[in-house]
């Protein structure tokens, strides 16, 4: 059996989406949280100077939405032909989208031109994608692609904290509730929700 090891800060964020793969998978994995204080000495010792880090085996493996799309192509959650993969990953790259939209605006150094920036985006950036995302979501039966369960749904849930986090709307999901569906389709795999009950509670 390969060793796994699966390296990020103590929090959901970007890391999330591979643990849940992981447990989904039924892969034995290390789920080493590494510390603020420990990061500076680890960081060179990354593939990219960042994480979220897979390793198998001792090799390392960068990049979230890579390492979720290969433990959904390990775990059967790719659909069926090339096709099916793309319509993933469009979805997916939306979703990343909005993360990198809300990014954008809450780790603005300036603060006013942060503030200026969010209502700008409340008002004519976030509404749009929100509105997208829900269509997909409900013509995907609760889902984010091929109606069906695939590792989009992964990524949405696992980073659904964090984006909420971002966006300064705690109640997401109330207002969109198709954003719920994608959650508790993901929450409520046996072996995911064994997962999360035994996880480190975190904010996001
Ligand atoms: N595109 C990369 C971004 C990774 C990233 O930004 N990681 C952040 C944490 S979320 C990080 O490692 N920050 C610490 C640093 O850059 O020193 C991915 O999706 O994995």
């Amino acid at each position: 059996m390969p060793k796994v090891v699966f390296y990020y800060f103590p929090v959901k964020a970007l890391g999330e989406s591979a643990r849940l793969l992981l447990a989904y998978g039924g892969e034995e994995f290390e789920d080493r949280r590494v510390s603020s204080e420990d990061w500076p000495a680890f960081k060179p010792k990354t593939l990219f100077g960042q994480m979220p880090i897979l390793e198998i085996d001792g090799k390392q493996y960068a990049q979230s939405l890579a390492i979720s799309r290969y433990l959904g192509r390990k775990y059967g959650l790719v659909g069926e032909t090339p096709e099916d993969a793309f319509e993933i990953d469009q979805n997916v790259d939306l979703v990343n989208d909005l993360r990198g939209k809300a990014a954008a605006v809450d780790y603005e150094p300036d603060e006013a031109v942060k503030e200026k920036k969010y209502e700008e985006y409340v008002k004519n950036v976030y509404p749009d994608f929100f509105e997208r995302l829900s269509a997909i979501i409900e013509k995907n039966n609760g889902f984010l692609a091929l109606g069906k369960l695939t590792w989009g749904d992964f990524v949405l849930a696992g980073m659904f904290d964090y984006l909420k986090k971002m966006l300064r709307m705690p109640d997401l999901e109330k207002k969109y509730p198709a954003f719920q569906k994608v959650i508790d389709n993901v929450y409520s795999i046996p072996k995911v929700k064994a997962y999360a009950d035994a996880a480190p509670a975190t904010d996001f």
